[in-house]
């Protein structure tokens, strides 16, 4: 028996659902059932396969409005034989999101480290400003803002848990310096999918602490606790951070 959903040490926002699902198979027979349990509550029992809890349609209502800390699911699986297999699985709850409209600073990603919270090329904060992770921070230039994400390389990522609070149509302004003379281009995910296309801007080289305002509109936000990723398609250039306005 395996997990497929959440992933190992995931990081949900608070109020959001959790969808459950789980492989098993029995080599010498047929399994029976699965049992979930959240922090040793029985959510529900499962008795065939894809083993899934708080998908589309199914009533767990126990894997909604989760509370924020740290929970463990548990799976039970039982074999036509009576035999039991337990696996558990911890996954984290943050109650901190920043809120839709208003700013978001490139340095306020989540807490959870590479791989879940961001994603950073090279080891240790190169800036060593602010927080003590991987991504790389500096003292800002710029009027406000306090401090930027540098060194960004060709494929790194930041999250943001964000609250938006009314679905619409959005504007944002993204907060962006470079000294390279060639187009730089980032873009945006919500859930996991592609909200903005490729942002291209250049800032004619005019220096790493030097700011321009790139904005684009027409972006459709649903109110609600989202994952906001920051993708940073090209690498060479400086993001202090992205305001929000509802409307275009
Ligand atoms: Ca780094
Ligand atoms: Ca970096
Ligand atoms: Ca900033």
């Amino acid at each position: 028996m395996s997990w497929v959903k959440p992933a190992a040490d995931a990081i949900l926002a608070a109020g959001e659902s959790l969808m459950v699902e789980v492989n098993a198979s029995d080599p010498d027979g047929t399994i029976a059932n699965v049992k979930l349990y959240l922090d040793n509550k029985f959510v529900r029992q499962e008795n065939y396969a894809p083993y899934q809890w708080g998908a589309a349609g199914q009533n767990d209502p126990l894997l909604n409005d989760l509370s924020a800390g740290s929970h463990t699911l548990k799976a039970v699986a039982t074999d036509d034989d009576g035999a039991a297999t337990t696996i558990t699985r911890s996954f984290t709850v943050t109650g901190d999101y920043l809120t839709i409209p208003g700013i978001i600073e490139a340095e306020d990603y989540r807490e959870g480290g590479e791989a879940v919270a961001y994603h950073d090329t090279t080891s240790g904060n190169t800036g060593g400003a602010y927080r003590s992770d991987d991504v790389d921070i500096q003292k800002t230039g710029d009027t406000t803002g306090t401090y930027n994400v540098g060194w960004v390389a060709a494929g790194e990522w930041l999250t943001y848990a964000v609250k938006v609070e009314k679905s619409g149509s959005y504007t944002i302004r993204f907060r962006v310096a470079s000294q390279m003379t060639s187009n730089k281009t980032l873009h945006l995910e919500l859930d996991g999918k592609d909200i903005t296309g490729p942002v291209s801007f250049n800032t004619q080289g005019k220096g790493w602490q030097v700011y321009q305002t790139e904005e684009i509109s027409g972006v459709q936000l649903e109110a609600g606790v989202h994952i906001l990723k920051l993708v940073m398609d090209t690498a060479a250039f400086n993001i202090n951070y992205m305001e929000f306005i509802f409307g275009d």
